[in-house]
């Protein structure tokens, strides 16, 4: 089944949703994107992710040219055209069409297109028994290069991170930031567990500001839970209770072993799997109705 896609004000078949080979998106990763979950029926931190979507697109100097609520209802749209109820949403804001050289003033109009379909991002059976990472040599983007608060169409550093973690048979790695502070996964935040405190890194050390992560923190505390915002090392990591990362299209997965090392018992501690069953609910009965 062809999937329709929105594309630069118009909703077409995936066979004709291209791209121009100028766009500076595609020569340069000069771009910015969301990735978004739908549950239920409903778009998960709808606002959210367009705030952030805008936040990167402001701090690279691209204006989108739809307002929010009119990107807003591209999202809704596109999920109706597709009937998707469930799923994972792409959004996607590009430079535009410009000339071989990277200067964006040649870039006419940006570009903006959504995608929605879904995702499938670890074996199941790792949501139960957790999952064993890397840490990858790959060091985090600092922020005063590229700030990893952008969610830019550069995913470069990531994805190198994800090669080393392909090469050593597991599906996701860690990295650090420049200074050895555990930052995040290649598409997902970190959260670990120590003596019934919850901790995952601040923002200011290099990481996405995760949307997930904000909601595992606020459903985490509605648990009862001591969450803190704090730097901690690898040391941390290996010596935890419990681990777990988060992400949109990863959801919530708990971590069994870190570069060799088991974490806790090995198995999804009780605290992330109150984390895990607290987070689906709330997903589950929040966000923007596709279908009114
Ligand atoms: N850190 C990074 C670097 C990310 O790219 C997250 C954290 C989680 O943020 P949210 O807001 O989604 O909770 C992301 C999410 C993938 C993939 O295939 C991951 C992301 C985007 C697209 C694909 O792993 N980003």
């Amino acid at each position: 089944m062809s999937r329709i896609i929105y594309l630069d004000g118009q909703y077409v078949n995936e066979e004709d949703a291209k791209v121009s080979v100028f766009d500076h998106g595609v020569l340069y990763g000069d771009g910015v994107f969301e990735g978004i979950r739908a549950y239920n029926g409903r778009i998960f931190r709808c606002e959210d992710h367009i705030d952030r979507l805008y936040a990167a697109a402001k701090a690279i100097m691209l204006e989108i040219p739809l307002t929010k609520e009119e990107m807003t209802e591209v999202l809704l749209e596109t999920c109706r055209r597709n009937n998707l109820r469930d799923g994972y949403i792409r959004l996607v804001v590009t430079r535009g069409k410009g000339d071989l050289g990277l200067n964006p003033l040649n870039c006419a109009k940006p570009s903006v297109f959504c995608i929605a379909a879904d995702i499938t991002m670890y074996p199941e059976e790792m949501y139960e028994k957790g999952m064993p990472i890397i840490t990858s040599v790959q060091r985090r983007n600092k922020a005063t290069i590229v700030d990893p608060q952008i969610k830019s169409l550069n995913y470069l550093n990531n994805i190198l991170a994800k090669m080393e973690a392909n090469r050593a048979g597991v599906p996701e790695a860690l990295m650090l930031n420049h200074d050895g502070v555990v930052a995040e996964a290649t598409g997902d935040n970190i959260f670990i567990i120590k003596d019934g405190v919850v901790y995952t890194p601040p923002v200011y050390i290099g990481i996405l500001d995760g949307i997930t992560r904000k909601t595992a923190m606020e459903v985490a505390r509605g648990l009862g839970y001591e969450v803190v915002e704090k730097e901690f090392t690898l040391f941390n990591v290996y010596n935890a209770d419990e681990c777990f990362l988060t992400g949109t299209a990863a959801e919530a997965i708990p971590v069994s072993m870190v570069d060799g090392r088991v974490i806790g018992t090995g198995h999804a501690g009780p605290m992330t799997k109150a984390i895990l069953k607290a987070f689906k609910e709330f997903a589950n009965a929040n966000g923007t109705e596709i279908f009114k």
